[in-house]
């Protein structure tokens, strides 16, 4: 990112502030309770989480007015960098439901896609990130998988957890979602990241049909085109996600 570019945008942030300031003739204790909510957002280190909360999908609507192939979702704030290459299996935790998540990854011009990279990230059962945890490090719950010679990947992980950013999990964040009336809960949903070289990086979740919160995700970031039936196979649930890359 440029500095020119830094200084346009913060520049107009500042500006847009001061004009909420303005409009609403905001107090200075009103200034202050909301200086210390945000202090109080970063010391319970969920700074992350109330920005991509209210402002991740709006760059992702942004990103798709440039781009095709499968939408561009919420990253969220628990994708890490350093998941490990898995072969097979994702190690998992908790009183979990096995969920084989399987594709193929193609390129617009339908022609499969090998040696793509996918980073698979997902809560337990609970709804807890590793490496956001004590006791819960980052081989869990997320991955590394690579697509064969036809573009597919499948990989054994478990159906994740409903998210909650409620006050019970999330103190100061909670508290701001229940003041603007909103529910705090994440519909289950698994992450994905898809990098293979050139093509467009592609950050996008999956989410379940039928499940809960589906029409009141707080993070305002399940569509239809991201909502996929599972079937049973051998007795095991099978979430068959396929994506579209877009050639950079
Ligand atoms: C999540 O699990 C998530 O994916 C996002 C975007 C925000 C909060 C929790
Ligand atoms: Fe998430």
């Amino acid at each position: 990112m440029t500095e020119a570019r830094v200084k346009l945008i913060v520049d107009d942030i500042v500006e847009a502030v001061r004009d909420v300031l303005r409009k609403h003739k905001v107090t200075f204790p009103e200034y202050r309770a909301g200086f210390f909510h945000l202090l109080e957002t970063a010391k319970s280190g969920e700074m992350g989480l109330l920005i991509d909360m209210l402002f991740n999908q709006t760059v992702c609507d942004i990103e798709m007015q440039s781009r095709e192939g499968t939408r561009f979702c919420v990253e969220g704030p628990y994708f890490l960098e350093g998941a490990p290459e898995v072969k097979d299996a994702i190690k998992l935790r908790g009183d979990y439901e096995p969920l084989l998540i399987r594709g193929q990854i193609t390129s617009t011009d339908g022609s499969p896609l090998n040696d793509a990279v996918v980073d698979v990230w997902f809560a337990d059962p609970d709804g807890f990130y590793s490496g956001f945890e004590d006791d819960f490090p980052i081989e869990y719950c997320r991955g590394k998988v690579r697509t064969d010679a036809d573009g597919h990947y499948s990989v054994q992980a478990s159906v994740p957890g409903e998210y909650p950013i409620t006050r019970e999990r999330h103190g100061p964040t909670g508290q701001l979602v229940e003041m603007l009336g909103r529910q705090g809960w994440r519909p289950a949903h698994v992450h994905f990241k898809a990098n293979k070289d050139g093509f467009r990086s592609l950050t996008t979740q999956a989410y379940f049909e039928g499940g809960n919160y589906l029409d009141n995700d707080p993070v305002e970031a399940v569509f239809d085109d991201l909502t996929h039936a599972t079937t049973q196979e051998d007795g095991t649930r099978v979430l068959d996600v396929n994506f579209t890359l877009d050639p950079a």
